[in-house]
């Protein structure tokens, strides 16, 4: 077996990583209301093949027995999500007992089968009532979903291994209300800018609101990918510092007392007018940083001929010309998503937070890859892609922990296969193969590898 797995120490959290709507279903039932993911799915043309979340892995009926499944990995730790809008169906006003005891049962059963849960309080389901009034443009939300971390920390907080407040916000507020992507499908610029410093807001209210109802560790999960130059040349280095503010900088910078880089300054007339007086809050401390890693960016000063889109587009807008080298060209195996397997990225970047923020704490909370996964005659399905990528990621995580970095934990994504967002079903990232007209879960042999790995002595 792998030679770097005695670098993790044994008190390492070992866990996968889910969001409740990616796996629960049951999206209309115990009086839960609208998010904007049921909306969204509802809309023509929005998510491929037409899929909604509304059975997902039903896991709100089959927890128990995916609980015996993270055993039968070896987990010792779960990462998943609260629905807000299974606690305030609109987003506002009094919670939802039969919501909450959802959550009662799942992290009993939890602590019963040994495992750590790891609570996310917003992983991209704002209550549709919100929306309907601006959504994370509206610096109300902030104050909501203060609200709803004080409700959510009271009650489940004493049994918590750690809450985070936010999975992701530059990807909810960028391909959400700028790209128009992912819900709640908006493309205004000066909207999603908005709503970054509303999402940093919540953060920042919700680490006080959270602290004032329980002890729980506290943090918050960013997807960071390192941001490469092309080459030495000064204007792709530009490019790449560029990059780098927008994905990492901008979320970081601000939650760890540096305020806004330099990049967001042509989008400062959409903040609040008081917008710095926030900063304090934003900043207040937090126990531990999350982090998502999946893929580096390598950008360059554009060619001629490039088009600027995605994320370049909005550089461009920022009047800094980037285009992104398109991870084909880069010359190594990609995932089913067409994302280049660079692993790495993950020591790159984490060494440089270590460096930059100091965190008291490190998870990587979210790592993982799609591959198009085929159930086998015999049962098995033989994902040895996956299995590479997953050894490949620890291996880095193991160099970092030789080198003295704080990591404590890896969360796997994800355990089950899932709803992929506006890809639907299409892309499977599973240590667990699901079958979705039977439900039928199957271990791949990645996951397989993960256990073996995990509880070898
Ligand atoms: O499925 C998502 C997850 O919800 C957030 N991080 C990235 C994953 C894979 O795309």
């Amino acid at each position: 077996m792998t030679e770097f797995r005695s670098s993790f120490p044994k008190d390492f959290a070992w866990g996968t990583a889910t969001a409740a709507t990616q796996i629960e279903g049951a999206a209309f039932t115990d009086g839960k209301g609208l998010s904007i993911w049921d909306t969204f799915s509802r809309s023509k043309g929005r998510i491929l093949g037409g899929d909604t979340a509304d059975v997902a892995c039903d896991h709100y009926h089959l927890w128990a027995d995916d609980i015996k499944r993270m055993q039968q990995l070896g987990m010792n730790a779960y990462r998943f999500s609260v629905a807000w809008t299974r606690v305030q169906p609109s987003g506002r006003g009094r919670a939802v007992d039969r919501g909450l005891e959802f959550y009662d049962r799942l992290i009993d059963g939890l602590l019963e089968a040994g495992i750590a849960p790891w609570v996310t309080l917003y992983h991209w389901d704002l209550p549709q009532g919100l929306e309907d009034a601006g959504g994370w443009t509206n610096r109300d939300t902030a104050l909501r979903f203060a609200e709803y971390a004080h409700i959510v920390a009271e009650r489940i907080g004493s049994r918590a291994a750690g809450i985070i407040t936010l999975n992701e916000p530059w990807v909810f507020t960028l391909l959400g209300y700028a790209l128009g992507t992912h819900a709640p499908g908006k493309t205004d610029l000066s909207g999603a800018f908005k709503a970054v410093h509303h999402a940093l807001l919540a953060h920042g209210l919700g680490v006080a609101a959270i602290r004032e109802a329980c002890n729980a560790p506290v943090g918050i999960a960013l997807s960071m990918s390192s941001c490469e130059p092309a080459t030495d040349s000064s204007a792709d280095e530009r490019a790449a510092a560029a990059m780098d503010e927008l994905v990492n900088g901008m979320f970081a910078d601000p939650i760890f007392g540096r305020g806004y880089p330099s990049l967001l300054e042509p989008f400062m007339p959409a903040f609040p007018l008081d917008f710095e007086a926030d900063l304090k809050t934003i900043a207040a401390p937090i126990d531990f940083l999350g982090v998502n890693y999946y893929f580096r960016h390598v950008v360059r000063e554009p060619r001629a001929n490039a088009i600027p889109e995605g994320l370049s587009a909005i550089l461009r807008f920022a009047g800094i010309p980037v285009e992104v080298v398109p991870d084909a060209e880069r010359g190594h195996p990609l995932t089913g998503f067409g994302w280049e397997v660079y692993p790495q990225g993950l020591h790159n970047q984490i060494a440089r937070v270590h460096e930059r923020y100091k965190p008291t704490a490190l998870y990587i909370t979210e790592n993982g890859a799609t591959y198009p996964d085929i159930l086998e005659p015999d049962g098995s399905i033989r994902d040895l892609e996956r299995q590479r990528y997953f050894e490949l990621h620890l291996e880095q995580c193991a160099r970092l922990i030789d080198d003295g970095v704080p990591l404590r934990g890896y969360f796997a994504w994800s355990l089950l296969d899932n709803f992929e967002w506006a890809e639907g079903y299409s892309k499977r990232f599973g240590l667990y193969f699901v079958d979705f007209e039977t439900q039928a879960r199957t271990l791949k042999t990645s996951g397989a590898w993960l256990r073996d790995f995990i509880t070898q002595t």
